[in-house]
């Protein structure tokens, strides 16, 4: 089990991570507006270090469910960035072998149970691989990455007073950056602060620094452990910020630049650099980062010459294959 302090290597290894995961959106970011990806894109620029810091908290065994916004979880649990950017534009070696997109990369035997385009959803899934782990008694645990719109729903209370009433070993992971598509979490929420809801479930709730890897990193292993202990759920807050539009479609103006700007400044590939700089030499820090380019080049250079699928038709519709013509 990781210890709540990550090692040198290992947050070289997330600062690795959330480069990647910052080039693969950057790319899609200029390929949609060639028109060159199927829809718009939901990125997580400036809040990698959520994803990418709680994942490598957890073990390869345990679950995650995440967001339409789960590039930086898909990365952060292991996944191959080609076989994602594969998924992303439809291929056949991609993790859904091409059927699925962007929003529901998943791969069973890391874990990474997969995304949900449906707010929320990814919050229940969660809270019933726990308590079959509970059943189970397996020794692992889930976590469920959600945003601030959908703390707001009722599937998110019903699913958090059910984890902290039967003690089930979850981690909800709440990725508060600030915005709920357009709208500013002040005009959605009684509290500001989501993490006080949690003592209305019996369980602790956390606030962390979500532009800080480290923080978030020892907020879910803590969490980790105290499941594992049969001591049940934690909600942790993360706090970060959108500094990109809602998809790569969304025409923004509703943000203010200074708030942009504040957030860029704390941008987590520079907090985490920051911090490495103090231990790390800079040609170790610099190796890890051509690493990280060369990674996404070679991901996208392979995954677009991948084959598209070839679908079987659908046996049941055949016998309409032909209808219409004489009508
Ligand atoms: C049940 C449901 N309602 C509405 C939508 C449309 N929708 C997609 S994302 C989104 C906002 C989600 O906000 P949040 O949970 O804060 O995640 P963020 O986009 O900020 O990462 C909405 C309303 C949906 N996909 N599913």
């Amino acid at each position: 089990m990781p210890a709540n302090r990550p090692t040198l290597d290992e947050r070289l290894e997330m600062h690795r991570r959330m480069l990647v995961t910052r080039r693969i959106e950057e790319r899609l970011g200029e390929m949609h507006k060639a028109g060159q990806t199927r829809g718009p894109i939901h990125r997580c620029d400036g809040q990698e270090a959520v994803g990418v810091g709680a994942t490598a908290a957890l073990e390869q065994r345990d679950y995650v469910t995440t967001t339409h916004r789960g590039h930086a979880v898909y990365i952060g649990k292991g996944l191959d960035p080609r076989r994602v950017v594969a998924e992303i534009f439809g291929r056949e070696t991609g993790y859904g072998a091409g059927r699925a997109g962007h929003m529901l990369v998943a791969d069973a035997s890391r874990g990474m149970i997969g995304g949900n385009a449906i707010v929320g959803g990814s919050i229940p899934a969660a809270t019933g691989m726990a308590l079959s782990i509970q059943i189970l008694r397996e020794e692992r645990v889930a976590m469920a990455v959600f945003g601030d719109g959908a703390a707001q729903t009722g599937i998110c209370h019903e699913s958090m007073n059910m984890a902290g009433l039967w003690k089930l070993p979850v981690i909800f992971l709440l990725e508060h950056n600030e915005y709920g598509l357009t709208v500013h979490h002040t005009a959605q929420s009684a509290v500001p602060e989501l993490h006080v809801r949690a003592a209305g479930y019996g369980m602790p709730g956390v606030q962390v620094d979500g532009n800080d890897a480290v923080a978030v990193f020892q907020a879910v292993a803590d969490a980790r452990a105290r499941a594992l202990r049969g001591e049940g759920p934690t909600l942790i807050e993360a706090r970060t910020y959108r500094v990109e539009g809602f998809s790569t479609s969304d025409m923004g103006g509703y943000q203010r630049q200074e708030d942009i700007d504040r957030w860029k400044a704390r941008d987590p590939l520079l907090v985490s650099r920051a911090v490495l700089g103090e231990e790390a030499d800079a040609a170790r820090i610099a190796a890890v980062e051509k690493d990280a380019e060369e990674t996404v080049a070679a991901a996208f250079e392979a995954a677009l010459s991948d084959p598209l699928p070839e679908f079987a038709p659908h046996a049941p519709s055949a016998p309409y294959a032909n209808a219409g013509g004489g009508c």
